[in-house]
Protein backbone atom coordinates (compact mmCIF):
# COMPACT_ATOMS: atom_id res chain seq x y z
CA UNK A 1 0.00 0.00 0.00
CA UNK A 2 1.60 2.74 -1.13
CA UNK A 3 -0.73 6.32 0.60
CA UNK A 4 -0.58 7.26 4.02
CA UNK A 5 -3.58 6.64 6.95
CA UNK A 6 -4.69 9.60 9.44
CA UNK A 7 -6.86 8.40 11.82
CA UNK A 8 -8.88 11.03 14.08
CA UNK A 9 -10.19 9.76 17.88
CA UNK A 10 -11.66 11.06 21.14
CA UNK A 11 -14.63 12.10 23.03
CA UNK A 12 -17.89 13.91 21.61
CA UNK A 13 -17.65 17.19 20.44
CA UNK A 14 -13.70 17.29 20.63
CA UNK A 15 -13.66 18.54 16.87
CA UNK A 16 -12.68 15.14 14.98
CA UNK A 17 -15.28 16.33 12.33
CA UNK A 18 -13.48 19.86 11.50
CA UNK A 19 -10.09 18.60 11.95
CA UNK A 20 -10.88 15.73 9.26
CA UNK A 21 -11.59 18.61 7.23
CA UNK A 22 -9.26 21.02 8.09
CA UNK A 23 -6.35 18.30 7.80
CA UNK A 24 -8.07 17.02 4.32
CA UNK A 25 -7.65 21.22 3.01
CA UNK A 26 -3.32 21.69 4.03
CA UNK A 27 -2.91 18.29 2.59
CA UNK A 28 -4.66 18.84 -0.65
CA UNK A 29 -2.97 22.66 -0.96
CA UNK A 30 0.26 20.72 -0.94
CA UNK A 31 -0.55 18.68 -3.35
CA UNK A 32 -1.95 14.86 -1.67
CA UNK A 33 -4.59 13.25 -3.37
CA UNK A 34 -6.91 13.08 -0.13
CA UNK A 35 -10.22 10.87 0.57
CA UNK A 36 -11.73 12.13 3.61
CA UNK A 37 -14.41 8.96 5.33
CA UNK A 38 -15.62 7.98 8.84
CA UNK A 39 -16.62 5.30 11.07
CA UNK A 40 -18.90 3.88 11.67
CA UNK A 41 -19.73 4.21 7.72
CA UNK A 42 -17.89 5.62 5.49
CA UNK A 43 -18.87 3.20 2.53
CA UNK A 44 -22.78 1.97 1.51
CA UNK A 45 -22.83 -1.00 3.87
CA UNK A 46 -21.37 0.43 6.40
CA UNK A 47 -23.64 3.30 6.21
CA UNK A 48 -26.50 0.43 6.48
CA UNK A 49 -24.91 -0.66 10.03
CA UNK A 50 -24.03 3.03 11.31
CA UNK A 51 -27.83 3.76 11.34
CA UNK A 52 -28.95 0.42 13.22
CA UNK A 53 -25.97 1.44 15.36
CA UNK A 54 -26.50 4.67 16.55
CA UNK A 55 -30.25 4.43 16.29
CA UNK A 56 -29.61 2.44 19.63
CA UNK A 57 -31.86 -0.82 17.84
CA UNK A 58 -28.63 -2.83 18.86
CA UNK A 59 -28.54 -1.62 22.27
CA UNK A 60 -30.46 -4.34 23.85
CA UNK A 61 -28.06 -7.12 22.06
CA UNK A 62 -24.77 -5.86 25.06
CA UNK A 63 -21.85 -4.40 23.92
CA UNK A 64 -20.28 -7.44 22.61
CA UNK A 65 -22.84 -7.48 19.56
CA UNK A 66 -22.19 -3.82 19.09
CA UNK A 67 -18.45 -4.62 19.51
CA UNK A 68 -18.83 -7.31 16.23
CA UNK A 69 -21.47 -5.06 14.02
CA UNK A 70 -18.66 -2.03 14.18
CA UNK A 71 -16.13 -4.95 12.91
CA UNK A 72 -18.39 -6.24 10.43
CA UNK A 73 -18.93 -2.26 9.16
CA UNK A 74 -15.19 -1.67 8.98
CA UNK A 75 -14.78 -4.35 7.13
CA UNK A 76 -17.28 -3.24 4.16
CA UNK A 77 -15.14 -0.14 4.92
CA UNK A 78 -11.69 -1.37 4.43
CA UNK A 79 -12.69 -3.38 1.68
CA UNK A 80 -14.61 -0.73 -0.72
CA UNK A 81 -13.40 2.56 0.53
CA UNK A 82 -9.62 2.60 2.76
CA UNK A 83 -8.14 -0.07 1.32
CA UNK A 84 -8.49 0.72 -2.28
CA UNK A 85 -7.68 4.71 -1.80
CA UNK A 86 -4.15 3.45 -0.02
CA UNK A 87 -3.68 1.09 -3.04
CA UNK A 88 -3.87 4.38 -5.66
CA UNK A 89 -1.39 6.02 -3.54
CA UNK A 90 -4.02 8.56 -1.79
CA UNK A 91 -3.91 9.71 1.88
CA UNK A 92 -7.15 8.71 3.77
CA UNK A 93 -8.05 10.70 6.52
CA UNK A 94 -10.52 9.12 9.16
CA UNK A 95 -12.96 10.35 11.58
CA UNK A 96 -12.89 7.42 14.19
CA UNK A 97 -11.49 3.80 13.72
CA UNK A 98 -10.42 0.69 15.10
CA UNK A 99 -9.47 2.52 18.45
CA UNK A 100 -13.09 3.85 19.00
CA UNK A 101 -13.75 -0.22 19.54
CA UNK A 102 -11.08 -0.63 22.05
CA UNK A 103 -12.28 2.25 23.76
CA UNK A 104 -15.94 2.72 23.31
CA UNK A 105 -16.63 -1.59 23.54
CA UNK A 106 -13.32 -2.58 25.30
CA UNK A 107 -12.61 -0.20 28.09
CA UNK A 108 -16.09 1.37 28.47
CA UNK A 109 -18.10 -1.56 27.22
CA UNK A 110 -15.84 -4.06 29.62
CA UNK A 111 -15.86 -6.43 26.37
CA UNK A 112 -13.53 -8.97 26.87
CA UNK A 113 -10.05 -7.82 25.44
CA UNK A 114 -9.47 -10.99 23.58
CA UNK A 115 -12.17 -10.54 21.55
CA UNK A 116 -11.46 -6.98 20.94
CA UNK A 117 -7.60 -7.73 20.20
CA UNK A 118 -9.35 -10.78 17.75
CA UNK A 119 -11.61 -8.51 15.57
CA UNK A 120 -9.08 -5.81 15.16
CA UNK A 121 -6.35 -8.47 13.79
CA UNK A 122 -9.09 -10.02 11.66
CA UNK A 123 -10.28 -7.28 10.03
CA UNK A 124 -7.88 -4.58 10.10
CA UNK A 125 -5.05 -6.88 9.82
CA UNK A 126 -1.99 -4.43 8.73
CA UNK A 127 -4.42 -1.92 7.74
CA UNK A 128 -3.53 0.24 10.99
CA UNK A 129 -3.32 3.82 10.77
CA UNK A 130 -0.18 5.63 9.98
CA UNK A 131 -0.77 8.17 12.53
CA UNK A 132 -3.86 9.12 15.34
CA UNK A 133 -4.45 12.31 16.16
CA UNK A 134 -6.43 12.09 19.58
CA UNK A 135 -8.09 15.11 20.15
CA UNK A 136 -8.51 15.90 24.01
CA UNK A 137 -10.88 18.07 26.07
CA UNK A 138 -13.01 18.10 28.98
CA UNK A 139 -15.69 15.83 28.98
CA UNK A 140 -18.16 19.32 29.76
CA UNK A 141 -16.32 21.22 26.77
CA UNK A 142 -17.02 17.71 23.96
CA UNK A 143 -21.00 17.70 25.49
CA UNK A 144 -21.28 21.58 25.40
CA UNK A 145 -20.25 21.78 21.62
CA UNK A 146 -22.12 19.11 20.48
CA UNK A 147 -24.96 20.07 22.73
CA UNK A 148 -24.78 23.53 20.90
CA UNK A 149 -24.87 21.78 17.69
CA UNK A 150 -27.61 19.40 17.93
CA UNK A 151 -30.15 22.08 18.95
CA UNK A 152 -33.46 20.33 20.45
CA UNK A 153 -32.79 17.40 18.24
CA UNK A 154 -32.23 14.52 20.31
CA UNK A 155 -28.79 12.86 20.70
CA UNK A 156 -27.69 9.41 19.06
CA UNK A 157 -27.01 6.01 21.04
CA UNK A 158 -24.19 7.35 22.87
CA UNK A 159 -24.32 10.60 23.47
CA UNK A 160 -27.28 10.12 26.06
CA UNK A 161 -24.73 8.16 28.47
CA UNK A 162 -23.41 10.30 31.69
CA UNK A 163 -21.08 13.00 32.15
CA UNK A 164 -19.17 9.98 34.01
CA UNK A 165 -19.45 8.17 30.78
CA UNK A 166 -17.71 10.36 28.98
CA UNK A 167 -15.05 11.49 31.83
CA UNK A 168 -13.92 8.04 31.85
CA UNK A 169 -13.97 7.95 28.08
CA UNK A 170 -11.29 10.74 28.08
CA UNK A 171 -9.21 8.99 30.87
CA UNK A 172 -9.15 5.95 28.45
CA UNK A 173 -8.07 7.82 25.29
CA UNK A 174 -5.77 9.84 27.30
CA UNK A 175 -3.97 6.30 28.21
CA UNK A 176 -4.35 5.06 24.81
CA UNK A 177 -2.15 7.91 23.60
CA UNK A 178 0.63 7.37 25.80
CA UNK A 179 0.39 3.44 25.73
CA UNK A 180 0.53 3.64 21.75
CA UNK A 181 2.94 6.95 21.37
CA UNK A 182 4.49 5.50 18.32
CA UNK A 183 1.53 5.70 16.65
CA UNK A 184 -0.63 8.04 18.71
CA UNK A 185 -0.24 11.94 18.85
CA UNK A 186 -2.19 13.23 22.00
CA UNK A 187 -3.61 17.09 21.06
CA UNK A 188 -5.15 19.72 23.42
CA UNK A 189 -8.43 20.36 21.38
CA UNK A 190 -9.65 23.12 23.54
CA UNK A 191 -8.09 26.27 21.25
CA UNK A 192 -9.76 27.62 18.76
CA UNK A 193 -9.93 25.16 15.75
CA UNK A 194 -7.27 27.06 13.42
CA UNK A 195 -4.71 26.60 16.03
CA UNK A 196 -5.69 23.09 16.65
CA UNK A 197 -5.62 22.21 13.29
CA UNK A 198 -2.00 24.29 13.06
CA UNK A 199 -0.72 21.68 15.97
CA UNK A 200 -2.10 18.38 13.73
CA UNK A 201 -0.35 19.91 10.98
CA UNK A 202 3.13 20.20 12.96
CA UNK A 203 3.19 16.62 14.23
CA UNK A 204 2.11 15.23 10.55
CA UNK A 205 4.83 16.72 8.74
CA UNK A 206 6.79 15.79 11.90
CA UNK A 207 5.56 12.46 11.33
CA UNK A 208 4.93 11.92 7.65
CA UNK A 209 7.04 14.21 6.22
CA UNK A 210 8.97 15.90 4.48
CA UNK A 211 6.29 16.62 1.69
CA UNK A 212 7.64 17.99 -1.71
CA UNK A 213 6.00 21.02 -1.96
CA UNK A 214 6.90 24.95 -1.58
CA UNK A 215 7.94 26.16 2.21
CA UNK A 216 5.17 28.79 1.35
CA UNK A 217 2.46 25.62 1.85
CA UNK A 218 4.47 23.94 5.06
CA UNK A 219 4.30 27.44 7.24
CA UNK A 220 1.94 28.39 8.61
CA UNK A 221 1.06 30.41 11.89
CA UNK A 222 3.84 29.95 15.06
CA UNK A 223 2.52 27.85 17.93
N1 LIG B 1 -18.34 4.28 18.11
C1 LIG B 1 -18.11 3.15 18.90
O1 LIG B 1 -18.69 3.01 19.97
N2 LIG B 1 -17.26 2.20 18.44
C2 LIG B 1 -16.62 2.28 17.25
O2 LIG B 1 -15.86 1.39 16.87
C3 LIG B 1 -16.86 3.47 16.45
C4 LIG B 1 -17.72 4.43 16.93
C5 LIG B 1 -16.17 3.62 15.14
C6 LIG B 1 -20.28 7.83 16.38
O3 LIG B 1 -20.93 9.00 16.53
C7 LIG B 1 -20.45 7.10 17.70
O4 LIG B 1 -20.09 5.74 17.52
C8 LIG B 1 -19.50 7.67 18.73
C9 LIG B 1 -18.59 6.52 19.12
C10 LIG B 1 -19.27 5.32 18.59
N3 LIG B 1 -20.21 8.05 19.88
N4 LIG B 1 -20.49 9.13 20.32
N5 LIG B 1 -20.90 10.00 20.90
P1 LIG B 1 -20.79 10.24 15.56
O5 LIG B 1 -19.94 9.93 14.39
O6 LIG B 1 -22.18 10.70 15.26
O7 LIG B 1 -20.21 11.28 16.58
P2 LIG B 1 -18.77 11.53 17.17
O8 LIG B 1 -17.78 10.69 16.46
O9 LIG B 1 -18.79 11.44 18.64
O10 LIG B 1 -18.46 13.00 16.75
P3 LIG B 1 -19.22 14.34 17.08
O11 LIG B 1 -19.94 14.30 18.37
O12 LIG B 1 -20.03 14.64 15.87
O13 LIG B 1 -18.11 15.38 17.35
P4 LIG B 1 -16.72 15.75 16.64
O14 LIG B 1 -16.63 15.22 15.24
O15 LIG B 1 -15.63 15.36 17.55
O16 LIG B 1 -16.78 17.32 16.62
P5 LIG B 1 -17.19 18.36 15.45
O17 LIG B 1 -18.44 17.84 14.73
O18 LIG B 1 -16.04 18.68 14.63
O19 LIG B 1 -17.54 19.59 16.34
C11 LIG B 1 -18.65 19.62 17.21
C12 LIG B 1 -19.10 21.10 17.39
O20 LIG B 1 -18.07 21.83 18.03
C13 LIG B 1 -19.37 21.81 16.04
O21 LIG B 1 -20.41 22.72 16.21
C14 LIG B 1 -18.05 22.55 15.78
O22 LIG B 1 -18.23 23.70 15.01
C15 LIG B 1 -17.59 22.87 17.20
N6 LIG B 1 -16.13 22.89 17.33
C16 LIG B 1 -15.24 22.06 16.75
N7 LIG B 1 -13.98 22.37 17.12
C17 LIG B 1 -14.09 23.42 17.98
C18 LIG B 1 -13.13 24.18 18.71
N8 LIG B 1 -11.82 23.92 18.64
N9 LIG B 1 -13.58 25.17 19.51
C19 LIG B 1 -14.92 25.43 19.61
N10 LIG B 1 -15.87 24.76 18.92
C20 LIG B 1 -15.46 23.74 18.12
Amino acid sequence: MKGRFITFEGGEGTGKSTQVALLADRLRQAGMQVVTTREPGGSPGAEIIRHVILSGAAKPLGAEAEAMLFAAARDDHLAHTIRPALRRGDWVVCDRFADSTRVYQGILGEVDQRLIRRLERLVVGDTMPDLTVVLDAPAETGLARARARRGHDDGDRFEGETIEFHQKLRDAYRQLALEESSRCVLVNATDAPERVAEKIWKHVVDRLGPFETSPVLMGGAAE
